[in-house]
C-alpha cells in the first residue's frame, strides 16, 4: 500500500506538470490534487479486485459511464434510487441490465474515509470505467476531474439513450446532439467490444424482414441461426458483442465486416460507405482505434458537466443529498 501510494504521488506530479494544457470547462487532470491524493489508486485498487473476482463486470461498468453522460450530462444521476415521488434513471427499460452499482457505493465508501465530501459519484462513474478499460487490454486515457452530482434523475429522460434498433443516420444523428462527429461515433460504439446483450436487444432482426427466412439480411446466415437457438431460451439469453467479450480490443469491427455484429446499430456501421470505411480502418489498425476511442471517451466524460453551483458532492450515490 504505502509504495503504491508513492508511486501515486510521483504520477500525480507528472499530471499536474502535464494537466495545465488540458483543462477543459470546469474540469482538470488533478482536481483533486493534495486534497485527496489517493483516488486514482482507490478506484484502480477496487476496480481491479472486483475484475479478477469478476471479469464480465468491465462491460457494465463502462456503459453505466455512456448511459449516465447522455442522460442529463456526466452527472451521477444514473445512481439515484426511485423513490415514491420520483421515478429515476435506473427504472428505465434501457438500463436493463446495468451491473456494477456496488462496486461504485465501495469505491465511495473508501474515498470518504479519507476525504470525505470532495470526490463526486460522477468523477467516480468515469474513472471506474476508464480503470475498466484498461484492465480488459484496452488504451489508457486521463480523466479529467471535478464534475458535481446532480440532482434530477427522471425515467423520462433516458429516451435520449440510442435504442439497439437504431439505423446509420438515426445515429449520426443521436451522437451529433452530444457534439460527436461520425468517425467518434464508430469509435465509442467499439466499446461493444466489451460484453453482451440480451435477446430481447437483437431479436427485432430473427423475424419480420422480407427475405426468404424473414431473418435481416445483413447478418451472416450461420451467425442468425445460432442467434435464433439462443432466443429459444427467452429474452435473457445473452449473446456476446464478439469473440473476445472480456478483452478491449477491435474484434467488434472485425464481427461488422462479417456480418457478425448484434444489434442493428452495431451492423448497421458497415452497411453504408460512409461509415464502412471507418469500421475498415478500425479492424485493420487497433492502435488507431484505441486512439481514437481514448479520446472521444475523454470528450464523452465532459458532457453537460455541472458547473460548482449547478450540482453537489452527493454524500451517498443513491440519492441527492
Ligand atoms: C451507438 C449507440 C449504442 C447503442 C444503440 C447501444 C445499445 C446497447 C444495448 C442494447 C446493449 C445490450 C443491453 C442488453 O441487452 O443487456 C448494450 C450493451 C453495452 N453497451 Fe452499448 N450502445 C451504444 C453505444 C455504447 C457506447 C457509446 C458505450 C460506451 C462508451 C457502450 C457500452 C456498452 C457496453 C460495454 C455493453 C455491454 C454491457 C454488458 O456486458 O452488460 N454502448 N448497448
Ligand atoms: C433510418 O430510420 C429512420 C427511422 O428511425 C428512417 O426515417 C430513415 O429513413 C432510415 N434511414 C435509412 C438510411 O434507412
Ligand atoms: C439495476 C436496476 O436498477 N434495474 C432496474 C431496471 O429497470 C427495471 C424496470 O424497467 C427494474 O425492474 C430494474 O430493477
Amino acid at each position: 500500500m504505502a509504495i503504491s501510494h508513492l508511486i501515486e504521488l510521483f504520477l500525480l506530479i507528472e499530471v499536474t506538470i502535464f494537466s495545465a494544457q488540458f483543462s477543459v470547462h470546469a474540469l482538470s487532470m488533478d482536481y483533486y490534487g493534495m486534497q485527496c491524493p489517493f483516488t486514482e489508486s482507490i478506484v484502480r485498487n477496487t476496480v481491479s479486485k472486483a475484475l479478477q473476482k469478476d471479469p464480465t463486470l468491465s462491460g457494465p461498468l463502462l456503459r453505466m459511464h455512456f448511459h449516465d453522460c447522455f442522460v442529463e450530462g456526466c452527472d451521477g444521476s444514473i445512481l439515484i434510487d426511485s423513490t415514491k415521488n420520483n421515478k429515476a434513471e435506473k427504472d428505465s427499460p434501457a438500463n436493463l441490465s446495468l451491473r456494477g452499482y456496488e462496486l461504485i457505493d465501495e469505491i465511495k465508501e473508501e474515498i470518504e474515509d479519507q476525504c470525505p465530501g470532495v470526490i463526486s459519484c460522477a468523477d467516480i462513474v468515469a474513472m471506474a470505467a476508464r480503470d475498466a478499460v484498461l484492465w480488459a487490454g484496452g488504451p489508457l486515457y486521463d480523466v479529467p476531474k471535478g464534475r458535481k452530482d446532480g440532482t434530477r434523475s427522471k425515467i423520462e429522460d433516458t429516451i435520449n439513450l440510442p435504442p439497439p434498433t437504431f439505423n446509420g443516420s438515426d445515429l449520426i444523428k443521436a451522437f451529433r446532439q452530444h457534439g460527436f462527429s461520425v468517425q467518434e461515433m464508430v469509435a465509442l460504439s467499439g466499446a461493444h467490444t466489451l460484453g453482451v446483450a440480451r435477446c430481447s436487444s437483437f431479436k427485432n432482426r430473427l423475424s419480420n424482414f422480407d427475405s426468404t427466412d424473414g431473418v435481416d439480411p445483413t447478418l451472416n446466415s450461420n451467425f442468425a441461426k445460432t442467434l435464433s437457438q439462443k432466443c429459444k431460451s427467452g429474452d435473457n439469453a445473452e449473446a456476446p458483442f464478439d469473440r473476445t467479450r472480456i478483452t478491449f480490443d477491435n474484434d467488434y469491427y472485425n464481427a461488422l465486416q462479417s456480418g457478425s455484429g448484434l444489434l442493428t446499430s452495431d451492423q448497421t456501421l458497415y452497411g453504408s460507405p460512409r461509415t464502412r470505411s471507418i469500421v475498415n480502418g478500425y479492424a485493420m489498425n487497433q492502435a488507431r482505434f484505441f486512439f481514437d476511442f481514448s479520446q472521444a471517451m475523454v470528450r464523452m466524460g465532459q458532457i453537460d458537466v455541472k458547473e460548482d453551483n449547478e450540482g453537489e458532492i452527493r454524500l451517498n450515490c443513491h440519492k441527492i443529498n
